[in-house]
């Protein structure tokens, strides 16, 4: 099985840059990509697999009804996974799509984490050994056109990750894919919507606190890339929903006045007690804030596919 790696490894300058920037930023960020080392990725099947952790819980019921739906739109076409995890949302759509169809298909799983697809595609293979795989380790933010283009394409993003970009990133993401894509190219894009706040609230604090593991994990992800001194049991998981802008924000907290140092920076970076790092955001969508936003990134809505209680939607778009 093929796998191609266009994502930048650790000790190169562009993420230390990256990194150093968000840190000396007011207030401090850390980019919710960097979650996902090996250790990210196996928290995150995780928290997938908690009681309070809904959208799993609701999209995978309704990914095996839409499959029914769209199984004859995936013949011989390029399925393209963004953001493609363990694998496991795709497997729940391919288990309804017939073996004959299957055959047609070329899997191509695009993610940043290059141990996620080499673990995920080799289960894959032996789910589906009529089906082809090839891997792409890359950023969907930045490495679209690298995804091959030879024949009509089916792209998914499942899961809400397009919840996890500012609306400023999905816009570019949206408006970038929509450009890369054929007439007859689809999308079906999964997104979590706007519920009772108490809800989505309870999904980010678990009461297991693997969510925070999750979140803290990220500071060990910038000890790797920058050599730093970051203690991640220093720092308090904060995960609240923010209504202005319709989002779950997640925070890491400072338990008391800290200094980071690394040897790729000339100074510290102080934290007083208190002071936050704006690690996450999971924003939450309506039906008119889907429609406006793919309106403005040249896709149009073909069909919203939606569960009894209207929690989660996938949407089916296409080239307007
Ligand atoms: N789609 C899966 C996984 C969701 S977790 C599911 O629904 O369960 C989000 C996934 O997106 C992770 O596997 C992470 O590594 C990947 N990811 C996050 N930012 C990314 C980026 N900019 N480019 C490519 N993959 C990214
Ligand atoms: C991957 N993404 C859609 C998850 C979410 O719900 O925003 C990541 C996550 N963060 C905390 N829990 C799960």
């Amino acid at each position: 099985m093929i796998i191609d790696d266009f994502m930048p490894k650790v000790g190169e300058s562009s993420i230390r840059e990256e990194l150093i920037n968000c840190l000396r930023g007011n207030p401090k960020t850390l980019p919710s990509m960097y979650f996902y080392d090996h250790h990210g990725s196996e928290l995150f099947e995780t928290i997938t697999k908690l009681d309070e952790y809904y959208p799993p819980k609701v999209e995978v019921p309704l990914l095996r009804s839409t499959a029914q739906k769209l199984k004859h739109e995936l013949e011989n076409c390029d399925l393209v996974e963004l953001g493609s995890g363990d694998c496991s949302k795709i497997s729940v759509f391919l288990d309804e799509v017939p073996e004959e169809i299957r055959r047609t298909i070329v899997y191509y799983p695009v993610d940043v984490c290059k141990q996620a697809i080499e673990k995920s595609a080799c289960n894959l293979q032996d789910r589906y050994p009529e089906m082809n795989i090839h891997g792409i380790t890359a950023d969907f933010l930045g490495h679209i056109e690298k995804i091959p283009a030879k024949r009509r394409r089916f792209f998914c993003f499942f899961g809400s990750t397009i919840g996890n970009l500012t609306e400023e990133q999905a816009m570019k993401f949206m408006t970038d894919l929509g450009k890369v894509m054929n007439n007859n190219d689809r999308l079906l894009l999964g997104v979590d919507m706007v519920k009772d706040i108490d809800i989505i609230e309870k999904a980010y604090n678990d009461s297991q606190g693997i969510t925070a593991k999750f979140n803290k994990n990220i500071l060990n992800v910038a000890n790797d890339h920058l050599m730093t001194n970051f203690d991640p049991e220093e720092f308090e998981h904060v995960a609240f929903f923010n209504k202005k802008y319709s989002r779950i924000e997640m925070h890491l907290k400072a338990k008391k006045d800290l200094e980071v140092t690394s040897p790729f920076l000339k100074n510290q970076i102080v934290f007083n007690k208190g002071e936050t790092i704006h690690t996450e955001n999971s924003h939450k969508y309506t039906v008119d804030g889907i429609n406006k936003m793919a309106n403005a990134a040249g896709l149009s809505v073909e069909s919203i596919f939606n569960d009894d209680k209207k929690w989660f939607s996938l949407v089916e778009m296409v080239k307007q």
